[in-house]
């Protein structure tokens, strides 16, 4: 037997708050599919972050049909319960239990989705479903809509608008409650500790995959379910592939390590990059330039308030980010030509950052109106500013070949400004010499 465990009442202020942005609408919203992993396992399962948002509800074959002010709101269809599958694979709630303990009005047996469904469309004037995600439910949807068309007769309406919930949900899960902002202080917290434990673990011969066991090891330790994406451990030269996935190669004396991992806490992620020396000492060129990325990442996190345009904040990324090339001779030119012509993306191809919540790269809209939109107050957003140098780049001074960099905090932007939720884990040059190696 298991239970539902949290506040009933934060899951149904999600779905009233729909009621603001959809008139005579329904949501539609499948559990994520299952996948096969080899032969007969499959990959672990890990429920469709809307509707864990809206429901709370894990399992999967699930679909929640939402009606914003309509009677009954919110309808999940569920599995039934199998005592001899149940055997085999765990607990299931099925309808009885699921509408008992969760924030939903109504629960059904999902084998009777078509029957049930269809009444839930009266008077319904558009469905929001995101297609081609789940391919397992985007048969059923169509079979749906086709019968609610037959349904309404010969109005000369035709098959109802569908429009991308992901898109409708985006907007609602862009500004996190204070109860996100303490899951995500938890996923935060359990994660920065996993890096000081790593840094404390590090030496010279390891491999890589060592880091990554005990960085899960210790986020789970702090009960994290998971990591919130796939962990890279990438030493040396392998930093300067953006996402870096074999973490099996040696971690070698006089090379840098870059780690970018996230403990996933009740479905919220971290995402924490750090970088540093192998032995323990940063070389002089290593010093160096990780300094002058520090700095600019410092004075990045430090831009961080409501009303920042994203896009402001990206192009002083840039700025900062083409001084340091510049400096360092790694681009020759004027700044303003290297900015234009985009030059800095050879050492520098990604973003400054990215929405952070219950997925990594997290839902919501970065435009407003077509424009870049402004930071508000409870949004979360990560800031992570990076140098790569290709080992084969000739053009590189030869010291810094090989060398990949990147600083990563996750920062809530705050009614006055922000907070850094990842301020617990180590980045400071004396810090990071000091505690490396030292367990
Ligand atoms: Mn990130």
């Amino acid at each position: 037997m298991r239970k539902f465990e949290y506040d009933k009442e934060i899951f149904f202020d999600r779905q009233k708050a729909l009621r603001g942005f959809v008139e005579d609408a329904a949501i539609v919203i499948p559990a994520h599919s299952e996948y096969i992993r080899n032969h007969d396992v499959q990959h672990s399962y890990r429920q469709d972050s809307n509707l864990f948002y809206l429901t709370g509800f894990e399992e999967p074959e699930a679909v929640l049909v939402l009606r914003p002010g309509k009677d009954p709101e919110s309808v999940l269809f569920v599995r039934k319960k199998d005592m001899a599958k149940e055997i085999w694979d765990g607990f299931r709630f099925g309808p009885q239990l699921t509408e008992q303990q969760f924030p939903v009005d109504k629960a059904y047996l999902i084998d009777d989705f078509q029957d049930q469904a269809i009444s839930l469309f009266e008077g319904v004037e558009a469905v929001y479903y995101s297609q081609f995600r789940d391919s397992w439910f985007d048969e059923e949807f169509k079979k749906l809509m086709l019968n609610v068309k037959t349904r309404r007769g010969r109005n000369g309406k035709g098959v109802l608008p569908v429009k991308d919930a992901y898109l409708l949900l985006g907007e609602l899960r862009v500004r996190k409650s204070k109860f996100e902002i303490d899951q995500m202080q938890k996923a935060a917290t359990a994660s920065s500790m996993a890096f000081q434990e790593m840094m404390k673990q590090t030496r010279p011969g390891m491999n890589e995959r060592e880091l990554h066991g005990l960085f899960i090891h210790e986020v789970m330790k702090r009960g994290c379910g998971r990591e919130g994406y796939g962990t890279i451990v990438a030493g040396g030269a392998n930093a300067c592939t953006l996402h870096y996935v074999f973490n099996d190669q040696p971690l070698n004396e006089g090379e840098m390590v870059l780690v970018d991992a996230g403990g996933e806490y009740q479905y919220y992620s971290a995402d924490i990059t750090r970088t540093w020396p192998i032995s323990g000492k940063f070389s002089e060129t290593q010093k160096r330039v990780y300094s002058k990325l520090l700095e600019a990442q410092k004075d990045l996190v430090a831009m961080v308030k409501p009303g920042l345009v994203i896009k402001a904040h990206m192009d002083e990324a840039i700025s900062r980010l083409t001084d340091i090339m510049l400096d360092e001779k790694l681009l020759k030119g004027e700044k303003a030509d290297i900015i234009e012509k985009q030059e800095y993306r050879k050492y520098f191809p990604h973003g400054l950052g990215h929405y952070l919540g219950l997925d990594v790269h997290d839902a919501g809209p970065y435009l407003k109106g077509g424009n870049s939109r402004e930071l508000e107050a409870g949004m979360v957003v990560t800031v992570e500013p990076g140098i790569y140098v290709p080992h084969d780049d000739d053009s590189a001074p030869e010291e810094l070949r090989g060398l990949g960099i990147r600083i990563e905090d996750d920062v809530v932007v705050t009614e006055t400004g922000h907070h850094v939720l990842t301020y617990e884990a180590p980045k400071e040059v004396d810090e990071l010499e000091s505690i490396i190696g030292s367990a």
